[in-house]
């Protein structure tokens, strides 16, 4: 398998499935929840989905799809190609901001990402990573992640984290709110790592992500230096949902030492 090739090809069905998501505006959204009221889906969401599943199983039939709405494969292991697709990240944002939402895809081959993109459709902002080949914005090449210190950090949450919660510690992250310069919710997991890959956040922190939220996150992470890992310090399991952090290298350190603990 040529890697640039495959790379060409990937980028080349993000964009055509962009272009279909942003025609999708014309047309009424038919919209559903999923496990509860606010865990919303629509037809875009699974036509983009089956958009890559279809030309992905016609030209690589060996190739195994994770996606968000469960019409790929279900996975037991890693082994061979996966592709781990979101087709919308931040659908709630794409029905009501019609902005702030992303394709996810990470392409794993034997579990080793080889290929990661994020990109946030409405911005034409595609980042894109390739192993050993580093990372680019567009096609500028994004520089190594700096240190940040806590005092100085603009830090991604949401807010589930002031209300109660039966596995995390709620002091430490009291303590970081006092403690860190400002923070931002943009309701996109894969938008708020493509910001801390550029830079535009020191870290982003969520309770609960899937995998396709975050496999391709973790492709471009690596190139720039920033650390992935769960909120227990360990790596990343892209079978299960896992807690989530990416942060520039020396604060990663301080903030799960400091201020995140699992209960
Ligand atoms: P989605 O839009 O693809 O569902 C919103 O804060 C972020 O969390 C989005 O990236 C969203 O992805 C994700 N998200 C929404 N509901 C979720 C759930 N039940 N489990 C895990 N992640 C979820
Ligand atoms: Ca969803
Ligand atoms: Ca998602
Ligand atoms: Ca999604």
């Amino acid at each position: 398998m040529n890697i640039h090739k495959l790379d060409k090809y990937a980028k080349s069905l993000i964009k055509e499935a962009a272009r279909r998501i942003k025609s999708s505006f014309a047309t009424e959204l038919i919209i559903e929840s999923k496990s509860e009221a606010n865990d919303l889906v629509t037809n875009i969401d699974k036509e983009t989905e089956q958009f890559f599943i279809r030309h992905i199983k016609q030209d690589f039939p060996d190739h195994r799809i994770f996606g968000e709405e469960g019409f790929g494969d279900s996975l037991q292991d890693l082994k061979g190609f996966v592709w781990m697709l979101d087709p919308i990240d931040g659908t709630m944002n794409f029905i009501h901001q019609k902005k702030n939402f992303a394709i996810s895809l990470g392409i794993y081959k034997d579990g080793v990402g080889i290929l990661g993109y994020i990109y946030n459709v409405m911005d034409d902002d595609l980042i894109s990573a390739s192993l050993g080949e580093g990372a680019f914005f567009n096609d500028i090449r994004i520089p190594e992640v700096k240190q940040a210190i806590v005092e100085q950090s603009i830090i991604g949450i949401n807010a589930s984290w002031v209300v109660p919660n039966k596995y995390i510690e709620h002091e430490g992250m009291g303590k970081l709110l006092q403690t860190v310069r400002g923070t931002r919710s943009y309701g996109s997991a894969a938008i708020e790592i493509s910001y801390v890959v550029t830079g535009k956040l020191d870290a982003y922190i969520s309770m609960r992500l899937s995998p396709w939220d975050i496999a391709g996150g973790m492709v471009i992470a690596k190139e720039v230096g920033a650390i992935v890992t769960n909120l227990s310090n360990e790596p990343i399991n892209l079978l299960q949902q896992n807690t989530f952090i990416i942060s520039k290298p020396g604060l990663h350190k301080e903030l799960i030492t400091n201020y995140i603990r699992l209960k």
